[in-house]
C-alpha cells in the first residue's frame, strides 16, 4: 500500500534506565504517521547474542551509541525508504541484508531493533490499531502470566547473591490486574521484612530489592515469608520462579558461588538446585546451568522437566535454530524471547514459531537496561505468548509495561482472558 510506505527514518541518542546511552528510532510513513522504538540493553548477556554497536574509547565508558545512531540516520534510512512498513518481514529482511554480519555487529543490533520496532508501531498506527491488535488481529485476547522480580542479585546487584532473579508468579490469579495486586502485596511485604531485619540495601537494576543475606537459600526463605505475610498461599495462588543466570558464575562445569564461598561441579550444583526445588514452591527456573554446559542442561531437564518449567535465555539467545536444537536435544522446556538478542521482530517471531513447532513454551522478556518503550507487552498479547517477564514492581521503566498490560486488559473488556496456570500446568 502506498500510504504505508516508509518515507523517512530518524535515529537519536536517548538514555536507558541505568543512565547509559541507547538508540531511539522513528519511522515516518508516506501518510504522515510516525512509529518509535527504543533499544534495550542486557547486562548478563549470552555469548551468542546479536551485538550492540557501541563507540568504545574513554567517553561514557565506551558505551556511547553515536555510530549506531548515524547508521539509522544514514544507511538504514536510505535502505528503508519506499519499503512497505505493513510488511514487517520485508522491513526486517532489508535490515538484515544491509547489516550483512552474522551477529548484527556492523550496523549494530541496537540500531536494527529500534528501527524494526519503530516500523511495527508506524504500521499499526497507519491502520488505526494498537500494536497488539495489529499483530494478533481478533485472536489476540490473552493477557500473559507475569513473572515479577522480588529480589535482584547477580550482575544486576554487584554479585551480592549468585542467583540473579527471585521472581513471583501468580498462577492462581483470575485476571492480570489481580496478579499485579498480589505481586504488589508480596513485594511490599518483602521490603518490610528486609527493613525490619536491617538487611535492606536498596534496589537492584530491575527494581527488585537488593538484600544483604548470607546465602541464596535465605533469599528463598525470605520470599516464602513475604508470601505468608501478604496473606497468600503457595503454590496454588502464587509461586516462585528463578532466573539463575548461571553463565554469570559457571564455566567449564564449575559453579562458583561467591555468596557462599564454594565451587560446585555440575552434579553437585544440580543436587543443590534439586534440594531447593524439593523444599520451596518453585515452578520455573531459567538458565539453571551455564550456556556452555549442554550436558548439564540435558541432565537437569531429564530430572525436573516434568515438574517445572526450564527456560533457556543465554542458552538460546532468541535464535530459531538454537530453539529447534533445544527441542530436539531436550535442553529445556521453554524459551525466553528478547528482540534485541537477535536484532529484529521477525527473527524474534521465528524463534517463537520454532518453540511452538518443538513443543516448547515461551516468555517475552525485557532486558535489565530498559526505557519507557512498552513494545514487549504488545508482542506478548499480539503473538499470544502466555508469559511476560519485565523485571520488578518498581521503577517507571518496569511499571510502564505492567500498566500498559492493564490498559490492554481493559480495552479487551469481557473478551480478555488471563493465561493463569496454563503455561505452567502443561509441564506438571
Ligand atoms: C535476563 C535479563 C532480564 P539481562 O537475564 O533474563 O532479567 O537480564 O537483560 O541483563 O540479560
Ligand atoms: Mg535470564
Amino acid at each position: 500500500m502506498r500510504r504505508t510506505r516508509i518515507d523517512a527514518v530518524r535515529g537519536r541518542r536517548v538514555w536507558d534506565s541505568r543512565g547509559w546511552p541507547t538508540v531511539e528510532a522513528e519511522v515516518e510513513l508516506v501518510c504522515g504517521v510516525v512509529g518509535r522504538g527504543i533499544a534495550p540493553a542486557g547486562a548478563s548477556t549470552g555469548s551468542l547474542e546479536a551485538l550492540d554497536r557501541r563507540d568504545g574509547g574513554d567517553r561514557l565508558g565506551g558505551l556511547d551509541v553515536l555510530g549506531a545512531v548515524e547508521a539509522v540516520n544514514g544507511a538504514i534510512a536510505r535502505a528503508l525508504r519506499g519499503v512497505d512498513a505493513s510488511d514487517q518481514e520485508a522491513v526486517d529482511r532489508r535490515l538484515i541484508e544491509l547489516d550483512g554480519s552474522p551477529n548484527k555487529s556492523r550496523l549494530g543490533a541496537n540500531a536494527l531493533v529500534a528501527t524494526s520496532i519503530a516500523a511495527a508501531w508506524a504500521a499499526a498506527a497507519a491502520h488505526g490499531l494498537p500494536l497488539w491488535r495489529w499483530l494478533g488481529g481478533a485472536e489476540a485476547r490473552t493477557l500473559p502470566l507475569p513473572e515479577i522480580q522480588i529480589l535482584g542479585g547477580g550482575r544486576h546487584a554487584a554479585g551480592r547473591l549468585d542467583i540473579q532473579d527471585f521472581l513471583l508468579v501468580c498462577p492462581g490469579a483470575s485476571t492480570f490486574a489481580q496478579a499485579l495486586e498480589w505481586t504488589a502485596a508480596v513485594y511490599h511485604a518483602t521490603g518490610a521484612l528486609l527493613a525490619e531485619s536491617g538487611r535492606l540495601r536498596g534496589v537492584a537494576d530491575e527494581g527488585g530489592f537488593w538484600p544483604e543475606l548470607d546465602d541464596n537459600e535465605q533469599a528463598l526463605e525470605l520470599v516464602l515469608r513475604a508470601i505468608e505475610r501478604a496473606g497468600l498461599r503457595a503454590p496454588d495462588q502464587v509461586a516462585i520462579a528463578l532466573d539463575v543466570a548461571a553463565s554469570s558464575f559457571g564455566r567449564g562445569g564449575h559453579y562458583r558461588l561467591a555468596a557462599e564461598g564454594r565451587v560446585l561441579d555440575t552434579g553437585a550444583w544440580i543436587e543443590l538446585l534439586g534440594s531447593w526445588i524439593a523444599r520451596y514452591p518453585i515452578v520455573s527456573i531459567e538458565d539453571p546451568l551455564a550456556e556452555d554446559d549442554l550436558a548439564g542442561f540435558r541432565a537437569f531437564s531429564e530430572r525436573f522437566g516434568d515438574r517445572l518449567q526450564i527456560v533457556g535465555d543465554d542458552l538460546l539467545v532468541t535464535s530459531a535454530e538454537r530453539v529447534r536444537r533445544a527441542g530436539a536435544e531436550s535442553w529445556c522446556t521453554a524459551v525466553l524471547l528478547k528482540p534485541n538478542q537477535v536484532g529484529t521482530l521477525s527473527e524474534t517471531k521465528a524463534a517463537l514459531e520454532a518453540a511452538r513447532g518443538s513443543g516448547l513454551g515461551a516468555i517475552v522478556s525485557a532486558r535489565s537496561g530498559e526505557s519507557e518503550d512498552v513494545t514487549i507487552v504488545h508482542l506478548a498479547v499480539g503473538w499470544g505468548v502466555p508469559q511476560l517477564k519485565v523485571g520488578s514492581f518498581a521503577r517507571s521503566e518496569r511499571m510502564a509495561k505492567w500498566n500498559e498490560a492493564l490498559r490492554i486488559e481493559e480495552a479487551l473488556g469481557s473478551r480478555a482472558r488471563f493465561a493463569g496456570t496454563a503455561p505452567l500446568a502443561a509441564r506438571r
